[in-house]
């Protein structure tokens, strides 16, 4: 639970930067811009995919990105106009890179290495569970899948869950895997981290991560309250993007 709790105060700066960036963040002094350092610390790690995370997902709700244009021009990794998921997700894999012992920039990565796009990778079927709970209990749900390919590098996975229902901790459960996570806008990110396994076999039902929900206090008995995935996206060690299969859950109010 130890690296848990350092992943979760880590996510929370990240949250608190994002929201006062509008005020407290004055550029890049003298040094260009380096792509993916969102954050301007001269590192591009998953402090910086968990900001672009945040800003995707407040653009993606329709508000203002909390970043500076300057930001959102090296929040876009990979240059198609957009700051989403994808953008994380390539800075994930980078941080993975480097963790294994790779050098260099991430702009220099990128032209020299494959870049994640579409490929043949089998992300299988991703599943949460269905489970009970009391009116304001927190009940914890696993996430896991099947038939998913062995060399899984990063997933990102979005939830759209039910009104008012509030996800409050998380926890990686595969070995070797660095988990981040946005409370706030139900986003979770994580990638391998090891140089020694970096072909992880998971299997299937072995849960992935886990989410803590919320049931909240006015919650009626007997209702049942669909847990659903609003995006999972799968990048492989050989750079293929893949989006899953999904299998709704649902939470059951006693
Ligand atoms: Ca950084
Ligand atoms: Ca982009």
């Amino acid at each position: 639970m130890k690296s848990a709790k350092q992943i979760i105060s880590t996510i929370t700066a990240a949250g608190m930067s994002a929201v006062c960036l509008a005020g407290a963040f004055t550029g890049y002094a003298d040094t260009p811009p380096s792509l993916g350092d969102v954050n301007g610390n001269t590192i591009v790690n998953a402090s910086d995919a968990a900001q672009i995370l945040i800003a995707a997902a407040k653009i993606g709700a329709g508000g203002e990105s909390g970043l500076t244009a300057e930001q959102m021009s090296v929040a876009d990794v990979n240059h198609d106009s957009v700051v989403n998921a994808s953008d994380a997700a390539i800075v994930l894999v980078f941080a993975a890179y480097i963790g294994a012992g790779g050098s260099g920039t991430l702009e220099a990565y990128l032209e020299n290495t494959l870049k994640p796009e579409p490929g043949t990778y089998n992300a299988g079927t991703w599943k949460t569970a269905a489970v009970e709970g009391s009116p304001g209990e927190i009940v914890t749900i696993p996430i896991t899948a099947e038939n998913l390919a062995d060399g899984m590098n990063a997933y990102l996975v979005t939830f759209d869950l039910p009104h008012d229902f509030v996800i409050t901790d998380f926890e990686g459960n595969l070995p070797n895997f660095d988990i981040i996570g946005n409370l706030e806008t139900g986003t979770f990110a994580a990638t391998n981290f090891s140089g020694e396994n970096m072909r992880p076999k998971i299997d299937d039902n072995v849960p992935i991560f886990y989410i803590d929900v919320k049931i909240p206090e006015d919650a009626h008995s007997d209702d049942r309250y669909p847990l659903r995935f609003s995006n999972v996206t799968v990048c492989s060690i050989d750079m293929e993007t893949a989006e899953p299969q999904l299998t709704e859950g649902v939470i059951i109010v006693r």
